[in-house]
């Protein structure tokens, strides 16, 4: 059965954030702060540091029944037995990941403009990551700012449920929630914090009480 994914507070982690093996510690509190969507996403590091890893964070994860999703990379996401790939527009195509995955893995497409979300719109895909909504120093490539009324467009045009990226944290998760996406994807408001489960919990608290 496809593990449900809940996109309210997800959770993507980059190397600069990330001091030798405290990864685990962050993994864990940010699960204890209430995130609800994780991706293991290292733009450095062999493939199998980057297995090894997965294997280390996937207990923790699964104590939070929080799914783990791989960013590009299908052969780590099925060597650790992840939960899904979330793949950009020069990744795998969603249609091989998912013939290579099967039915029930989680795939998540990014998308940054109107040819990315026709192109989401046609794949076998469980969400879309629309971003970045505002400036970030995370992504190098991360393109421009989409802002409140491109996002708005995206997430009315979408077949899917999807999730911000990109600058957001606290000043502006209310304003990026206004756009109707399910939740927000974070990197450095949670993995930048100085206290990572504070952070999450005032995230959390933030975006689900939009939902309510
Ligand atoms: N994709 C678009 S923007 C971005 C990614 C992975 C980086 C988001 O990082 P931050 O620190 O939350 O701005
Ligand atoms: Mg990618």
């Amino acid at each position: 059965m496809k593990p449900r994914i809940d996109l309210t507070l997800y959770l993507a982690t980059d190397d600069t954030f990330i001091r030798d093996n405290s990864i685990e510690g962050l993994v864990q509190q940010a699960c204890d702060g209430g995130i609800t969507a994780f991706q293991l996403r290292l733009k450095r590091g062999t493939t199998l540091e980057l297995i090894n890893l997965g294997r280390r964070i996937k207990p923790i994860l699964r104590a939070h029944r929080i799914p783990l999703i791989v960013n590009d990379r299908v052969d780590v996401a099925l060597a650790v037995e992840a939960d899904g790939v979330h793949l950009g527009h020069d990744d795998m195509a969603p249609e091989d990941a998912r013939r290579i995955l099967g039915p029930d893995a989680i795939i998540g497409f990014s998308v940054s403009n109107q040819l990315e979300l026709a192109r989401a719109n046609q794949s076998p895909i469980d969400y879309i990551g629309i971003g970045p909504f505002a400036l970030t120093n995370t992504k190098s490539d991360a393109g421009d700012a989409l802002g409140v009324e491109a996002t708005q467009s995206f997430v009315a045009e979408s077949q899917f449920p999807a999730v911000a990226i990109g600058g957001i944290g606290e000043r502006n998760v209310l304003e990026v929630m206004q756009t109707g996406v399910t939740g927000v994807c974070v990197v450095s408001a949670i993995c930048g914090a100085s206290n990572v489960r504070i952070a999450t919990e005032s995230l959390r608290r933030a975006v689900s009480g939009v939902k309510e």
